[in-house]
């Protein structure tokens, strides 16, 4: 999840020129596992059901459970054999095109600090918990690990063109927040809704967000906040079709996007496939639909 603000300006003591540092598994605290072990098991019994079978699927060949905070190394083998992906370990949020650099050689950088005990539920920066309960079981699948790589290439070039913020939008409505459809109806994938057990019943179940079939130059156009649960959820119709729409050419639509408005977060357009329209009157946090767990 990118938050400028929280981006440092050089590599900080420690890390290398790739910004990267050791996970230092056992520095790790016992309070640090069970933090780990609690959002765990918190958010297995949120996501049956609600998960996309590509996220289980990752989980399970991963084993993220038994150990508490995963150790990288261990996590690495079984990752790196299935789709040639690897975690590296970061101070924090990193500059862009470091990150993109990464992503483009298959290397996902996760932070190794994890939330309190008391911010379970919220926070903005991207912990070990987001970044490897939320981001890695969807790098075991083959697609996405190959939309990752594009995504990575993609950044390289369209940072270059000064058009960054319209592909960190495609980021954010995918990676992050994204939604499927499935035989078994609508599923989470995006890791900033899988790794919150409060935003994996509100981007299902909620009346308040409208739920828009994916189109590719529409999310690139499409404003977004990071403080809130999204009022707008973009559904993809596969992992297939996203591969496939960052395989075309970017450079027309990056001459269309510069001539194109934005669009306001709960905006309907013209064109769009409307999945279901929010009664955005009830928008907001306080909308969570209570969750048991
Ligand atoms: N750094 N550690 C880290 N994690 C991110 O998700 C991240 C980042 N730096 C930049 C960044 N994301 C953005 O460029 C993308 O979200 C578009
Ligand atoms: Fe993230």
């Amino acid at each position: 999840m990118a938050d400028a603000s929280h981006v440092f300006e050089a590599p900080p003591p420690g890390a290398g020129a790739d910004w990267t540092i050791a996970q230092d598994w056992s520095g790790y605290s016992a309070q640090d596992h069970a933090t780990w072990l609690a959002l765990y098991e918190r958010q297995m019994r949120v996501l049956e059901g609600r998960a996309c079978n590509a996220f289980f699927d990752g989980l399970k060949a991963l084993d993220l459970h038994g150990e508490g905070i995963p150790d990288f190394e261990r996590v690495n083998e079984t990752l790196q054999k299935l789709t040639g992906w690897s975690i590296v370990a970061v101070p924090g949020l990193v500059p862009d095109e470091v990150f993109f650099d990464h992503l483009a050689n298959r290397r996902f950088c996760a932070g190794r600090f994890i939330r309190r005990p008391d911010q379970l539920d919220y926070l903005q920066e991207p912990d070990v918990f987001h970044d490897v309960f939320g981001h890695v079981p969807l790098l075991c699948d083959p697609v996405f690990a190959d939309y990752m790589v594009e995504y990575g290439k993609g950044g390289q070039r369209a940072k270059g063109r000064g058009q960054l913020k319209n592909l960190a939008r495609l980021y954010w409505y995918t990676v992050e927040f994204g939604l499927m459809q499935t035989r078994d109806g609508i599923r989470i994938y995006g890791a900033g809704i899988v790794s919150s057990a409060t935003e994996s019943v509100f981007s299902l179940e909620s009346a308040s967000p409208n739920r828009l079939g994916f189109d590719l130059e529409r999310v690139m156009r499409t404003l977004y906040r990071i403080d809130d649960f999204q009022q707008v959820y973009f559904v993809i119709p596969s992992l297939d079709a996203l591969l496939t729409a960052t395989l075309q050419d970017f450079a027309q639509i990056y001459e269309r996007l510069t001539l194109a408005s934005d669009l306001a977060i709960e905006a309907i357009e013209p064109g769009d496939l409307v999945i279901s329209r929010g009664d955005q009157s009830h928008a907001g946090r306080g909308d969570a639909a209570p969750v048991r767990l």
